[in-house]
């Protein structure tokens, strides 16, 4: 578990998820919309950037790539993930699309906790995890790369666990 502050009390309370920004339409889903999505179940390696790995874990969600097709990305090649305690982190475009990336409520068949993102929380297991925010209520599309929260603080803007893109330069 590693968060920047407490896990925001408040996480679960009136929940949306917003797809913004660079879009064709913006588009906001309740709880009970996000759970009428297709969902997929996934077994898959996340890697910390403090050296943790953690083989054969197993989440539930919906494809980032089901949300964009509801809001159809607009000359976006980047996006940041904005999430209830304030974090925010960027990614590529790329890295969330191919069905790659997901926003999941459900770990290990049991709905996720609210210290480790519940009630959900990005996961993006090819990239590192701090990437995957937790708490999180929009994804806003760009145009331009924009950096969040550790990646104003040096981290990598990508962050290839592969290539080992810990901080800007790797
Ligand atoms: N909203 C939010 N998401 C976050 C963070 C955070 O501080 N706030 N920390 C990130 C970091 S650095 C890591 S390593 C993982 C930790 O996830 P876990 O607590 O489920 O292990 O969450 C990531 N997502
Ligand atoms: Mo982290």
């Amino acid at each position: 578990m590693l968060a920047v502050g407490p896990t925001p009390p408040d996480a679960a309370v009136d929940w949306s998820f917003a797809v913004r920004g660079a879009v064709e339409r913006e588009r906001t889903w309740s709880w009970d919309e996000l759970l009428a999505l297709p969902r997929e179940t996934v077994t898959v390696d996340i890697h910390c950037v403090t050296q943790w790995t953690k083989l054969d874990t197993t989440w539930t969600g919906v494809s980032i790539d089901t949300l964009l097709v509801h809001a159809g990305p607009r000359d976006a090649r980047f996006a940041v993930a904005h999430a209830a305690d304030g974090y925010d982190t960027n990614l590529p475009l790329d890295d969330l699309t191919g069905g790659r990336a997901w926003l999941v409520w459900e770990y290990e068949g049991e709905p996720l906790e609210p210290p480790h993102g519940g009630p959900a929380r990005l996961l993006v297991p090819h990239l590192y995890f701090w990437k995957s925010a937790k708490w999180v209520r929009a994804l806003e599309l760009l145009a331009d790369d924009r950096p969040g929260y550790w990646e104003v603080n040096g981290y990598h803007d990508r962050g290839d666990p592969w290539l080992q893109q810990r901080y800007q330069g790797d």
